[in-house]
């Protein structure tokens, strides 16, 4: 089954957001099978951004994740990479969609509240990255039937 790593970045927990992030992606449908609270080291932080490692915003973007508490998690669900990042919107919250979480609640880019893997083997990857295997739950909630036909 398809899994996404998204992650609510410091700005999302310091604002009292988490709730109400979570609850986007279990009233939509999806599983969640891995969660837990955490400060990020440097070095995981430079593993996950990596591919922004040239960029001009990448040591912002490293000093911001690691300045504070980050959820972690992982959703399931057929079609959810996609999907979350529709619920999450575009990068520049000033450009994303009202309805979506960095639409309605943001308007910097380095203050985009919400991580989500942009593709199925970027989210193996940051899975594998941020969690080990024994943290993530294999489960199918029983209202499974009511929502997947
Ligand atoms: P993430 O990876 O956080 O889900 O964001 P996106 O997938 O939507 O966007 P991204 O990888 O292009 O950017 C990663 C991260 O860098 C910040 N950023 C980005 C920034 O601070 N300044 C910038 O100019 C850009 C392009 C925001 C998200």
């Amino acid at each position: 089954m398809e899994r996404s790593f998204i992650a609510i970045k410091p700005d999302g927990v310091q604002r009292g957001l988490v709730a109400e992030i979570i609850g986007r992606f279990e009233k939509k449908g999806f599983t969640l099978v891995g969660l837990k609270m955490m400060m990020v080291s440097r070095e995981l932080a430079e593993q996950h951004y990596d591919v922004h490692r040239e960029k001009p915003f990448f040591n912002g973007l490293v000093e911001f994740i690691i300045s504070s508490p980050v959820i972690a998690m992982v959703w399931e669900g057929e079609g959810v990479v996609a999907s979350a990042r529709k619920i999450i919107g575009a990068t520049n919250p000033l450009n994303s969609e009202p309805g979506t979480i960095r639409g309605d609640y943001g308007i910097s880019i380095g203050r985009n509240l919400i991580h989500g893997s942009d593709a199925i083997e970027t989210a193996q990857r940051e899975i594998s990255l941020w969690f080990k295997e024994e943290e993530l739950a294999t489960w199918e909630p029983s209202l499974t039937k009511w929502i997947v036909e």
